[in-house]
C-alpha cells in the first residue's frame, strides 16, 4: 500500500513534465487568422497565429496592439536586423474558418469564409477589396489555407519560439510553410500568385521601411465574383516588432460625396448636402454619411434620448464614407433657431471634442459615434447632425 502511494508521488513530477513541454506547441484553434514573413530566397520563413478571425471582424476597439510577443527579435533573427526597411521582406495576413463540407456557421462564419491582406500601395488609403468567389471556388485557397494552419508541415506541426508563444520558425522548402504559398517564396503551391487565388499577391513588403508598410484585411464570404469583399481594418507594424490593427484609416479610396450624389441622378440645388431631396428628415450629406438613399425616405439618422443624468446623441456611419471632403460635427441648442454648441466628430475619439467617442458598429464596416453631456441646468436640449462637404 505505501509502495503503491509512493510510486504515484515519483509519476507526479513526469507527468507535470510531460504537460510543460506539450505547452510549446503552436497553438491553433478553427477561425485563427496568421500573419506571415519571408524573405526572397530564404530558407526559414515566419508564421505568427494572431488569433480568431472575429477579434479584426468585430474589434472591441477601434485601434488595438496585436498580441503577438516579441516577434521583433525573431524577426530580426531570422532576416536580419534590417528586416524592417528590406525590400526582400514580405509579409501578408490571411485565414479561413474551414474548408469541411457541411451546414452551419463555424467560428462564427459561413464554411470557406477567407480572410485576406492586400498592401497599400499609397500608404493611409484603403485597397479596393478582394473579390468574393463561389463555394467551389474559395475552396481552392480554403484548402491551402487549411493545409498552412495543420500538422505535421504546417503551423500546429511546430513548436513556438522562445520570443512569441504564437510564433513558428517554418523551414520554407516545407509543403505547407508560409513561403510555399507565395509566389516569390519557394513556390510549391502558389501557382505563381499568393495560394494561387490572390492575384498577383496578398502580401506588402519592407521596401518603404515599417512606416511605409501597411496591410489591409478584407473579409470574403462565399459569392459571386461581382461581390466585393469587406475591408476591416489596417495592420501597421514598427521597425521593433510591434503590430497594430486599426479600424481607422485616415483616408479611403472612395471618390467622395460629389460622385457619391451624382449616382442617384441629383444636381444642383437638389444635390446639396444640407438639401433633404426625399423629405425623410435626413440631409444628403447625412445620407452619404450612413449610406442611406437620398431620393427614397428611410428611418434611421441620429438618436437622442436622456441617459441619467446624461444627454446622449448617437449616430452609424458607415467607416468607408470618412472621405477627405466631409467634415462632420454634432451641434447643441437650446432652441431649434441657434447651435451655438459644436462639438467636432473626427476620424477616431482621440481627434474628437471630448464628450464624443468612436466605437466599431455592430455591423461590419460601421461604427457608431456618441456624444454625452452631461444636463447642467433644466432647459430642453436639441442636437443635430451636421455634415459639411468641402469640394
Ligand atoms: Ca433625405
Ligand atoms: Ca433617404
Amino acid at each position: 500500500m505505501k509502495l503503491s502511494r509512493l510510486k504515484s508521488i515519483l509519476l507526479l513530477p513526469l507527468i507535470l513534465t510531460g504537460i510543460s513541454s506539450l505547452s510549446h506547441a503552436a497553438p491553433y484553434t478553427a477561425g485563427d487568422i496568421f500573419m506571415g514573413f519571408r524573405i526572397d530566397g530564404g530558407t526559414q520563413c515566419y508564421l505568427i497565429n494572431i488569433g480568431q478571425a472575429s477579434l479584426y471582424k468585430s474589434p472591441s476597439s477601434s485601434s488595438f496592439t496585436v498580441p503577438v510577443g516579441n516577434i521583433g527579435a525573431d524577426l530580426s533573427a531570422i532576416f536580419g536586423g534590417t528586416w524592417h526597411s528590406n525590400a526582400a521582406v514580405h509579409w501578408a495576413v490571411m485565414g479561413t474558418n474551414t474548408n469541411a463540407a457541411g451546414t452551419g456557421p463555424t467560428a462564427g462564419d459561413p464554411n470557406r469564409t477567407l480572410y485576406a491582406s492586400k498592401a497599400e500601395t499609397v500608404l493611409g488609403t484603403q485597397e479596393a477589396p478582394w473579390n468574393r468567389g463561389a463555394t467551389g471556388t474559395q475552396a481552392g485557397p480554403a484548402s491551402k489555407l487549411m493545409g498552412l494552419a495543420g500538422a505535421p508541415l504546417g503551423y500546429a506541426g511546430y513548436a513556438v519560439t522562445a520570443n512569441s508563444s504564437v510564433g513558428v520558425i517554418q523551414t520554407s522548402s516545407d509543403s505547407a510553410s508560409y513561403a510555399s504559398y507565395q509566389p516569390g517564396g519557394t513556390a510549391i503551391n502558389s501557382g505563381g500568385i499568393s495560394f494561387a487565388y490572390w492575384n498577383p499577391s496578398n502580401e506588402g513588403d519592407f521596401g518603404s521601411g515599417a512606416a511605409g508598410a501597411a496591410l489591409d484585411l478584407f473579409r470574403m464570404q462565399t459569392g459571386t465574383s461581382s461581390q466585393l469583399g469587406t475591408y476591416l481594418g489596417t495592420f501597421t507594424i514598427t521597425s521593433a516588432g510591434v503590430v497594430t490593427f486599426s479600424t481607422s484609416p485616415p483616408v479611403t479610396s472612395t471618390p467622395g460625396f460629389a460622385a457619391w450624389i451624382a449616382g442617384f441622378g441629383l444636381t444642383g440645388a437638389n444635390a446639396a448636402a444640407s438639401f433633404d431631396y426625399d423629405r425623410d428628415g435626413i440631409p444628403n450629406g447625412v445620407e452619404y454619411l450612413q449610406e442611406s438613399s437620398p431620393l427614397t425616405p428611410n428611418a434611421g439618422g441620429p438618436v437622442s434620448s436622456r441617459n441619467g443624468a446624461n444627454f446622449v446623441f448617437t449616430f452609424t456611419r458607415s467607416i468607408a464614407r470618412k472621405t477627405a471632403d466631409t467634415t462632420t460635427t454634432i451641434e447643441l441648442g437650446t432652441t431649434l433657431g441657434s447651435w451655438p454648441v459644436v462639438y467636432q466628430v473626427g476620424t477616431d475619439t482621440a481627434t474628437s471634442t471630448p464628450g464624443v467617442t468612436i466605437v466599431p458598429g455592430s455591423v461590419a464596416g460601421t461604427e457608431d459615434v456618441k456624444l454625452t453631456v452631461p444636463f447642467t441646468e433644466a432647459v430642453r436640449r436639441f442636437a443635430r447632425l451636421r455634415v459639411v462637404i468641402t469640394p
